[in-house]
């Protein structure tokens, strides 16, 4: 049987990157609802989210969105995150927030308009070379409304030709990471609906052409699990947005709705060498917390993908592969399930004060007068640019 000091050395190696726009106000197109303190500036989500890193030893990146997070100078940017001892991750595009973009981005029917969505992906990757981050992550809000509106191969056509000019700018140690999801903004079609297309047209780019799985962007139902197992084995895995989904992209607190279907996942991951030191896979939070606080609101959702890795290392993979060899259906199906009922939560606090962290971080949060800080020094928080 395995136990949590058996897999306790593994947990140091996770790292999982927090989004900026989880610290700024969000809601849905309903309303969106201002929470005291919120940051005013790219500087003040990233402190915020050095505090969550501070307290769990989890996050030591933070993901950026341009133009939400532009700056004049990234360079200074980047050792403001050093000071507060993070790093920049993950440049995420946005093509969706301008009025030429309403046919399309990379798929427009005008080159113009095509041109000035790829320029804004090269700018992307001029702020990488400043910031020294790895991956550029792409979603595109292309789409259809209506049967005819365009025509879908052409934009497919569209898309690869601009993909291209954007992949041949990366230097040999920078990625491109091509998001998908299935609908919306556009509801008749969406140009890179799932991970098939994703991966077809990584795939013609190269190497460092990897897709990026949101888990919020799956139809209801869908074995994401059994995506990650293909794309690892491939090797085209680029990374995660998590998230939780009741009904659409409900981007809630990841491991919220379906905390099985996190351990699930997690488990092909391991199994499939995708965590771990000689893992590429960037494992990213794609959340807003629209009702809840929005510091603890991350250090829970770190907390919960913490839980189910080490839940999900918990599977005796020898024990599995003996009952799966002798057919041993329900041998098989209990050692999974016995992995997933096992409670880490005691074992990951003695775990976190040995290494210096605190037992519990959220009460660590609650006590260290930060929120009563930011309360009082940030009056007028921005948008996190999402919701509005
Ligand atoms: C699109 C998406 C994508 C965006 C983010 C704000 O639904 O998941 O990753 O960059 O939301
Ligand atoms: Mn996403
Ligand atoms: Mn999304």
């Amino acid at each position: 049987m395995t136990t949590f000091s058996d897999i306790a050395p593994q947990l140091t190696h996770q790292e999982i990157e927090l989004p900026s726009w989880a610290f700024g106000n969000s809601g849905t197109r309903f309303k969106v609802f201002a929470q005291a303190g919120v940051p005013r500036t790219p500087e003040e989500k990233i402190a915020d989210a050095a505090k969550v890193h501070e307290l769990t030893g989890l996050a030591p990146k933070v993901a950026l969105h341009i133009p939400w997070d532009l700056v004049d100078d990234f360079d200074k940017l980047g050792a403001f995150a050093a000071d507060h001892g993070v790093r920049l991750g993950t440049i995420n595009t946005n093509t969706f927030q301008d009025d030429d973009y309403k046919l399309g981005s990379l798929t427009h029917p005008d080159a113009a308009v095509r041109r000035k969505a790829i320029d804004h992906m090269l700018r992307c990757v001029d702020i990488m070379d400043s910031t020294g981050s790895r991956d550029l992550k792409i979603w595109l809000a292309d789409g259809t409304n209506y049967p005819g509106q365009d025509d879908t191969r052409s934009r497919q056509d569209r898309l690869a030709e601009s993909l291209r000019v954007v992949y041949d700018r990366l230097s040999a140690e920078q990625r491109l990471v091509l998001e998908y999801k299935f609908f919306e903004p556009a509801f008749y079609h969406t140009d890179v609906p799932d991970w098939g297309t994703s991966y077809a047209h990584c795939a013609a780019l190269g190497d460092r052409a990897k897709v990026c799985l949101d888990t919020g962007h799956h139809a209801p139902g869908t074995n994401i699990e059994f995506i990650v197992m293909q794309l690892l084995r491939l090797g085209k895995l680029g990374s995660f947005d998590f998230n939780s989904r009741f009904y659409a992209d409900d981007d809630l607190i990841v491991g919220a709705a379906d905390p099985f279907q996190l351990f699930r996942i997690l488990y092909e991951v391991i199994r499939s060498g995708g965590y771990g030191a000689n893992s590429d896979v960037a494992f990213m939070l794609d959340q807003c917390h629209n009702i809840e606080e929005k510091i603890p609101g991350q250090i829970r959702s770190v907390l919960n993908v913490q839980e189910m890795t080490a839940r999900a290392l918990l599977v005796d993979a020898d024990a599995l592969a003996d009952a799966q060899t002798s057919g041993d259906v329900l041998a098989a199906n209990q050692l999974m399930m016995d992995a997933f009922y096992t409670d880490v939560r005691s074992d990951l606090a003695d775990w976190r004060a040995s290494r210096g962290l605190p037992a519990d971080p959220i009460a660590a949060y609650n006590a260290s007068g930060y929120r009563e800080q930011i309360t009082a020094d940030r009056v007028g928080g921005q948008q996190a640019g999402w919701g509005a």
